[in-house]
């Protein structure tokens, strides 16, 4: 039985070690919300919405999260009793269209209550199968291919098992160019382009296709899909899918329509873990790979990721770095750590997450709460 009494929800700033550059903005800080779920019994579990301070990844902002979360998703599970936290999507889902992040940020709260209340593992709760995940590094958009290289190679050498390359137009062929032939054939490279091209602009990324890349994301709309089947026919390189994965329906449709061979899944963007599962067990059915995709999550955020990626068809490495790419000092004990062959270690002995927010800098750190409870 699960019911949850109290939900505080919670806004702090964290500065990025370094601008984070895509196709479609700039972020220097992370405006970070943090959900605190306390049970009837007073077992307290952490989550995080993960939308951004801007609408340029998808249409969800912190702000109409706070609101949607308030407003709509707190009051549907607020003292409400549930056999389990599977059975939270389908009440957010109830003539209640979109808002996925805020939904996620909620039900994902749910899951990490059970597994705490359970005393297991968030991982196990999911039906993970890993005690250790692959991890790669998205590098944004650099001021040259050079510098572009040079971080590229520093990943590579700090054991990154995976380097994604954020394109734009102007910043795309000559840029991956320079990395594949400063780092060889080998170097798992990859390009993530965040919707910054049409079809018009085939050209330019079948010139990729020379360059060995492990696939392409989202070099098309957001929330497109049938473009991209035709792009994927005029392109050897695989098609990652992104912002256009929603759902499990837009999941089937890349699928049949050959919109592209790989998921990037992220619970954010989806809904939440439920969503993240039936995607997955979707994918795993058609031979279809996925990844557990980040939105640069504190070490909340992270530690849900971390339980995600460890299920079975995360067989590609995730964009789920350990603290130390991010921040100076991350608000989690331990922080994230990665070991020199590019592994995080999934804590399945230690309940939910297996870390613990440090609360005194969390205290400090905050810029605004607000407590909704139970009516
Ligand atoms: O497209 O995957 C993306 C960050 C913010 C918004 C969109 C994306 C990203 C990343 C960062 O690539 C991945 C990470 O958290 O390290
Ligand atoms: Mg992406």
């Amino acid at each position: 039985m699960l019911r949850i009494e109290a939900i505080t929800l919670r806004e702090i700033a964290l500065a990025l070690k370094e601008p984070f550059q895509i196709s479609s903005g700039t972020q220097s800080r992370r405006r970070i919300f943090l959900l605190e779920l306390t049970s009837a019994d007073g077992l307290v579990a952490w989550s995080e919405c993960v939308a951004a301070e801007l609408p340029n990844y998808s249409s969800e902002t912190i702000d109409t999260c706070w609101h949607a979360i308030r407003e709509w998703v707190a009051p549907r599970v607020l003292g409400r009793s549930f056999a389990g936290p599977e059975e939270v999507h389908p009440v957010l889902e109830q003539n209640f269209r979109g808002h996925h992040m805020a939904k996620a940020a909620v039900e994902m709260g749910a899951w990490e209550l059970a597994a705490r209340t359970e005393g297991v593992a968030l991982s196990s709760k999911l039906g993970g199968t890993r005690y250790q995940i692959r991890v790669g590094i998205s590098l944004g958009i650099q001021a040259s291919p050079a510098a572009l290289v040079e971080k590229a190679r520093a990943a590579l050498e700090r054991g990154y098992r995976k380097v994604k390359i954020k394109i734009k137009p102007g910043a795309d062929v000559e840029y991956v160019r320079a990395v594949r032939e400063a780092l060889g054939p080998e170097a798992p490279l990859m390009a993530d382009a965040n919707n910054a091209y049409g079809l018009e602009d085939a050209a330019s990324l079948q010139a990729l296709d020379a360059l060995g890349l492990m696939m392409i994301e989202q070099p098309l709309a957001w929330d497109d899909v049938l473009r991209h089947a035709h792009l994927q026919n005029l392109l050897k390189t695989p098609i990652c899918l992104d912002e256009s994965i929603t759902s499990v329906d837009r999941a089937e449709d890349m699928i049949h329509l050959g919109a592209g061979r790989i998921v990037n899944i992220k619970p954010g963007r989806v809904g939440g873990f439920l969503q993240s599962k039936a995607i997955h067990d979707v994918c795993a059915a058609h031979g279809v790979p996925v990844w557990c995709g980040g939105m640069l999550e504190s070490g909340v955020g992270r530690g849900h990721n971390v339980a995600l990626a460890s299920l079975p068809n995360f067989t590609l490495p995730g964009d789920v770095s350990p603290s130390e790419r991010y921040w100076e000092r991350d608000i989690v004990t331990p922080e994230w750590t990665m070991d020199a062959a590019g592994w995080i270690v999934v804590p399945v002995d230690r309940p939910g997450i297996g870390v613990e927010v440090d609360r005194d800098r969390v205290e400090d750190l905050t810029v605004r709460r607000e407590e909704l409870r139970a009516p």
